[in-house]
């Protein structure tokens, strides 16, 4: 029988693992395949994405696709307003639809201390260009209607840092559109390959072991969020990292009601109406490291708990599902786009929570410091080399609701 219709594939299957590649990425997520894609457009086409589940099955697949760019430190708004701004482009620049919707983002304050912490960030935002202002409760009331504003919630909902540009993405088009353009610009896509050791002599990279054999390499880029540190420690690379469980979870559908993110520390809750009409609600990181992806009933029932705080409207709404995803955490939660002290083994991690909206600047700007040996300065302050120096870089107040 003659097949009527058949799916075009995103992406080649490759069989065989060549013996040596100019380039190997661990990790087959987001930044691992933008990376790729950038290496492709500046003629490095001799690489390897190697994955140990399928592409998109680690952070990249378990985040709230939140994009934003209203960061603490300048460092931090340069680099993710370049993001936001490579976002708006990218449905056109891959060919694929992301879903990009803008729809504003805000962050709640329910104390003074609060308020002065957002005022700090709307001055970093807005030297920087980035569009980002205090807002108070009669502005904040028309802009989410069903916000509970009055005195009733443990912690009353006294002002907000609004931002414009900020939104949700469709996270699972943006890793398809970043594997189907690096596959046609001739990078091969490796899934369900694992990598178990680094290959190290004379203080260079040399290659990688796999599940199928050994790869040898020019570069090794490690991005491979949660796991970075094992994966460095293979190459004898110590990072100042602590992996942490990060959960979510889901309801059912509703009418469209809520058409910006909302954050609040105090609450530690976070908040968005996907186009399906699901809520998608977060909190803190787990206070525990661990690899674990199991989600658990506490996480839920405190969730909850602070959503309906602040949406008293959703008090019955029903929970579709959880998850959890794992977090590699740095000290000063900022991540590190970096050389090592081996030579040719290059990490792109410590993306905590904030790695899926960073994808395209980190694609593009660590290609650039692979391609040519030299850190851009949007990317400079993010060097491994800060911990040991002492400038870290402090933007825990503006990492997902951490305060
Ligand atoms: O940084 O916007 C953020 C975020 C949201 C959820 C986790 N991180």
């Amino acid at each position: 029988m003659i097949a009527l219709f058949q799916r075009k594939r995103m992406w080649r299957p490759r069989p065989d693992l060549r013996p040596r590649y100019d380039v190997v990425i661990v990790g087959g997520g987001v930044h691992g395949l933008a990376i790729a894609y950038e290496l492709a457009r500046r003629g490095v086409t001799d690489v390897a994405v190697i994955e140990r589940s399928y592409i998109g099955s680690g952070g990249s697949g378990r985040n709230t696709a939140i994009i934003r760019s209203n960061y603490r430190t300048e460092a931090g708004v340069r680099f993710y307003d370049e993001s936001v701004k490579r976002y708006e482009r990218l449905s056109v620049e891959l060919g694929f639809n992301v879903l990009f919707s803008q729809e504003g983002h805000l962050t709640l304050a329910h104390t003074e201390s609060a308020i002065t912490g957002l005022r700090v960030r709307a001055d970093t935002n807005q030297l920087n260009g980035v569009d980002s202002r205090i807002v108070w409760p009669d502005e904040i009331r028309r802009l989410v209607p069903m916000l509970d504003l009055s005195s009733k919630p443990r912690f009353p909902i006294l002002a907000g840092l609004y931002h414009p540009p900020g939104g949700i993405i469709r996270h699972d088009a943006v890793v398809w559109a970043y594997a189907r353009a690096a596959d046609r610009l001739g990078v091969e896509i490796h899934p369900f390959t694992e990598v178990t050791g680094v290959a190290v002599a004379g203080g260079r990279v040399q290659g990688v072991t796999t599940s199928r054999g050994p790869v040898a390499a020019g570069t090794v880029v490690n991005a491979t969020a949660g796991w970075a540190s094992t994966i460095a420690a293979m190459a004898g690379v110590r990072l100042p990292i602590v992996t942490h469980p990060l959960q979510a979870f889901v309801t059912e559908p509703l009418k469209p009601f809520l058409d910006k993110v909302i954050v609040s520390a105090t609450y530690h809750v976070y908040i968005t109406q996907t186009d399906r009409g699901e809520l998608v609600i977060g909190q803190e990181i787990d206070p525990y490291s661990s690899y674990s992806l199991r989600s658990t009933l506490p996480f839920l029932e405190t969730g909850a708990a602070h959503a309906v705080e602040l949406l008293p409207c959703i008090a019955g709404v029903k929970v579709l599902r959880q998850w959890a995803g794992i977090c590699d955490m740095t000290p000063d939660f900022a991540p590190i786009m970096s050389t090592t002290e081996v030579e040719g083994f290059v990490v792109d991690v410590g993306w905590g929570t904030y790695g899926f909206k960073a994808a395209p600047a980190a694609g593009y700007r660590v290609a650039e410091l692979v391609a040519t040996g030299r850190s851009p300065d949007v990317i400079a302050p993010f060097s491994l080399d800060r911990f040991a120096n002492d400038r870290l870089l402090g933007e825990k107040a503006a990492a997902a609701v951490s305060h």
